[in-house]
């Protein structure tokens, strides 16, 4: 991204922080290579299907917890039936920092030290996909998603807690940006409207494409 234009933190709404920059290349890199592997094993990449029956333009595999409309399980079974991949403790820490990052008042009531994500959703966007206007609501807890995108540039759709329409927020996602929602935004609608192809910087180990990766606490536990 050109520095000619400064794009400075912003808080899009009480709790929802953009951090642009946050990831350096080398992090893209390291979390390109990680996407690449989770994306093929022990659960393979899939488009989820929707209960209208289409599926999803965007391409997910998750970790920990494996989402599908609109529940989560521990195994993948519209996608195989494997048992999904641990979220690794670096991630958890990155996940950590992102809080951080995002509420640099350490007085704040999001506390960045207890925040363990237990689930990870890795969505793929290529040229044409999107996200519609939608609620992270399956999870038992209130505690921050954090969001980081690699690759093109996205507009990030960041509404209100009632309803899918206005009013919302519109913010350019580039590749390494940190987007936080928590405390009063938790529940807000939030999507993905276009992609931008070809924006991206190849550097960051994705030549075509956007990646959003998304850290949750779920809740759950095992039966
Ligand atoms: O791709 C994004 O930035 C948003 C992803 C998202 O909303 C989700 O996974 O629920």
């Amino acid at each position: 991204m050109s520095a000619l234009i400064p794009r400075p933190r912003a808080e899009i709404a009480p709790g929802a922080v953009h951090v642009p920059d946050w990831l350096t290349l080398d992090e893209q890199r390291h979390l390109v290579v990680e996407c690449r592997r989770w994306a093929t094993a022990p659960v393979p990449m899939r488009a989820a299907q929707l209960p209208t029956g289409h599926r999803m333009s965007v391409q997910t595999v998750c970790l920990g917890w494996h989402w599908r409309p609109y529940s989560y399980a521990r195994t993948a079974d519209d996608a195989g039936g494997g048992r999904v991949a641990p979220v690794p403790d670096w991630l958890v820490g990155l996940g950590r920092r992102a809080v951080a990052a995002a509420y640099q008042d350490p007085a704040d009531e999001h506390s960045a030290d207890d925040y363990t994500p237990d689930a990870a959703l890795i969505n793929f966007y290529d040229d044409t996909a999107k996200m519609g206007m939608h609620q992270d609501k399956e999870e038992r807890s209130d505690a921050a998603v954090v969001s980081l995108s690699i690759g093109d540039t996205c507009t990030f759709r960041f509404g209100n807690t009632t309803n899918r329409t206005r009013p919302y927020t519109d913010v350019e996602l580039v590749s390494g940006d940190l987007f936080v929602f928590g405390g009063p935004s938790r529940f807000s609608y939030h999507g993905v409207p276009k992609v931008f192809p070809g924006t991206g910087n190849g550097d960051c180990g994705l030549k075509a494409g956007r990646l959003n990766i998304t850290l949750r606490v779920t809740g759950l536990e095992d039966a």
